[in-house]
């Protein structure tokens, strides 16, 4: 099976990247039937573990979504995991130096080009028969840039061989450069490493992707030259709505 967004990104697209916060295949699959063209199973600070994520990959499987996790921590065993159950790409978090990126694409590819274990279950079940001769070319790996020490070795980052793309953690990058967290972060300094970072991941010819809170502000972070983009997590848009809806009958 094709990687679709793979491709997407390729020919110079933008795509919508959903979120999954909520260890629930019933999320997962109401998310891939949304429109979006991947959607993340995030381990790292949603509330799901593998065995819930083994359900929602599943669940994602019935819709036209591509799916994708985010891994808690830069940990080849737990990539390769996720990666056997179905992940068509990783995003992995805190990516500070060139040997963390190497390290992550590493796992993410067979041998001789990385030290993938072979072992791919559920991704034969999601890929298809021919998943060996192609994973390495389908997989996705996108590093996060969220701390200091990962702008300062942007460039560095973005010059490791099969490295796809970027996303911003802009909570973790505010905190990085003294700034209180925030999605949609407006101080000055975090507003121009943002900017940075895609100007420079572009200059790469890799993808320049970020976390948003919202459509709007992901719209938004596309206007600038993001092209891989989350509308929020499922949980915040679900309390959004629910906000939003009893606020009307209470007219408030
Ligand atoms: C961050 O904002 O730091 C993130 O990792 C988004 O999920
Ligand atoms: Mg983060």
């Amino acid at each position: 099976r094709p990687n679709s967004i793979k491709r997407a990104l390729q020919a110079g697209q933008s795509i919508v990247n959903g979120w999954l916060a909520i260890p629930s295949s019933y999320s997962a699959e109401v998310m891939g039937h949304s429109g979006c063209d991947a959607v993340t199973v995030d381990l790292q600070h949603g509330m799901i573990g593998f065995d819930s994520a083994l359900g929602m990959f599943q669940a994602l499987s019935s819709t036209p979504a591509i799916p994708l996790a985010r891994v808690p921590v830069n940990d080849g065993a737990q990539i390769m995991r996720l990666l056997d159950a179905g992940a068509y790409g990783i995003i992995c978090p805190m990516i500070s130096t060139p040997e963390d990126a190497a390290r992550f694409v590493s796992a993410c590819r067979y041998p001789p080009k990385g030290d993938r274990s072979f072992g791919p279950s559920r991704g034969m079940l999601y890929g298809g028969s021919d998943y060996y001769p192609h994973a390495d070319d389908e997989i996705l790996t996108i590093g996060m840039i969220e701390t200091q020490a990962g702008l300062d070795n942007l460039d560095a980052i973005l010059s490791v061989e099969g490295l796809d793309g970027i996303y911003i953690g802009p909570n973790d990058l505010s905190l990085a450069l003294g700034q209180a967290p925030s999605s949609e972060p407006t101080s000055p300094v975090v507003v121009q490493a943002i900017a940075h970072i895609c100007e420079r991941t572009s200059a790469h010819g890799k993808i320049p992707g970020i976390f948003c809170s919202s459509g709007e502000a992901a719209r938004m972070r596309v206007e600038q030259g993001f092209r891989m983009v989350t509308p929020g997590n499922e949980a915040g848009l679900l309390a959004a709505a629910a906000r939003a809806a009893v606020s009307t009958i209470k007219g408030n």
